[in-house]
């Protein structure tokens, strides 16, 4: 049971895209109903939220959905949902994930969940069950947050968690704010904002994904289940120096930015090793980004993620401090700002009890549970309702990457897996 197929390396190929972007924008993968193909020199996707290329991956939820006759809505906040029943009924399973990418991402991440979702539900028609709870399809807005620095827009505006103020002071890097950009894509953003309603008509949400990790693949289980989402968040490091000729300013009176930058990013993997933690710096933007220039500023985005809060409040005061002290060193000022922040998610022992219970009627086996340290829609969502995930091995663990891989059988497992879940909770 499968909707369209993973190629070697373009990943679900949607197939339906309008392609109305050209290659370069459809990088759902599509390119206008063709073969699927890397719209990039990179191998890799730039889906980013409200472009020509999330145009492009609606259009193919949209026409997705319609083939197998569900009612296709799209949310106050951009969210893409399809229904098989009234959704009115409440108590509704829902599926599904996120159809955006980080910068030069893999075909898998987001892809499969909203992927293996269709096909499910292929699966449990062509087992003949019928459904005794409504069930939807998503696909949530915006989960990297590549463009506008926030990850989890959708979900979090949904559940309250971002308020349409905050929401409305986000840029990207052209300085188009997230409701210019909802506007000019057709969205109207004056309706975002907090949607209890529609969490209200949701029992349980269960997000398939691709793993991040290798856990899967050295315990050698095609498919496991989530526990927890370790504690992350994104911080904006500001260094700012004095802009001056790279030729002529003796080192003695430079104020070079660069310094303290380089000199933190070194400070912030020392940090991490010694907090058993993650940090990466890996954007950074430049002022004015010349050959022959003395930075006036320099700007970098530090990923802090560790098991548990204290931990991860360790080492993002370790690197602030080691920062400052490096700035100060270099007569450079500098300014740190929290962009985004998840807390600890602690996955609901109900609903993964339950998946465990289903899923080891149907194999035989006992399913493995796994923590992670990338965060999901549903982990911002399993503050408002019951939530779970099923995560698909992939051999390498390689993510965030055109790189990021599952094999064929592992996806139809996690498809299978996914419909027996899914049958277990809305059609018995
Ligand atoms: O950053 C993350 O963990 C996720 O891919 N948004
Ligand atoms: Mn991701
Ligand atoms: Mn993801």
């Amino acid at each position: 049971a499968r909707t369209g197929s993973p190629s070697a390396r373009g990943g679900w190929g949607p197939g339906a895209c309008s392609g109305a972007g050209g290659p370069t924008a459809c990088s759902c993968g599509g390119g206008g109903g063709g073969p699927p193909a890397p719209p990039h020199a990179s191998g890799g996707y730039r889906r980013y939220a409200w472009t020509g290329a999330d145009a492009d991956c609606r259009l193919w939820f949209r026409m997705q959905a319609e083939a197998r006759r569900l009612d296709v809505e799209t949310d106050r906040n951009g969210n893409q949902w399809a229904w098989l029943g009234d959704p009115a009924a409440g108590d509704a399973v829902v599926t599904g994930s996120h159809l955006d990418s980080v910068p030069d991402g893999g075909a898998f991440d987001g892809p499969l969940g909203v992927v293996s979702a269709f096909a499910a539900l292929d699966e449990l028609r062509s087992r003949g069950v019928s459904f005794k709870r409504p069930l939807a399809i998503v696909n949530f807005g915006d989960e990297e947050g590549a463009r506008f620095g926030l990850a989890c827009v959708g979900s979090r505006l949904t559940s309250g968690q971002l308020t349409k103020e905050k929401a409305f002071e986000l840029r990207d890097a052209d300085g188009i704010s997230l409701p210019q950009a909802m506007e000019a894509a057709g969205h109207d953003p004056e309706a975002i904002g907090h949607d209890p309603e529609r969490l209200s008509r949701i029992g349980a949400f269960v997000e398939l994904h691709v793993e991040q990790g290798r856990a899967l693949d050295l315990s050698g289980d095609p498919v496991g289940i989530a526990s927890a989402i370790w504690p992350h968040g994104r911080w904006r490091y500001d260094f700012h120096g004095e802009a001056n000729h790279a030729g002529t300013t003796r080192l003695v009176d430079r104020r070079d930015p660069m310094l303290p930058y380089a000199e933190t990013v070194l400070s912030a993997r020392r940090e991490a090793e010694l907090a058993g933690a993650v940090a990466t710096f890996g954007k950074i933007a430049v002022e004015p980004n010349g050959v022959n220039a003395i930075p006036s500023l320099v700007r970098g985005w530090l990923d802090a993620r560790a098991a548990d809060q204290e931990s991860l409040d360790t080492v993002v005061a370790g690197i602030e401090a080691a920062a400052r002290a490096h700035a100060v060193r270099q007569g450079v000022d500098l300014a740190v700002v929290r962009e985004s922040f998840t807390p600890v998610v602690e996955f609901g022992h109900a609903l993964r009890d339950e998946m465990s219970r289903l899923l080891g009627e149907s194999t035989g086996d006992k399913v493995p549970v796994l923590g992670t340290g990338a965060g999901h829609d549903a982990g911002i969502l399993s503050a408002s309702i019951p939530t779970a995930m099923l995560f698909v091995r992939n051999p390498t663990g390689v993510s965030h990457s055109p790189a990021e891989f599952a094999a064929e059988d592992d996806c139809v497992a996690g498809v299978r897996a996914l419909a027996d879940v899914l049958e277990g909770l809305a059609c018995r």
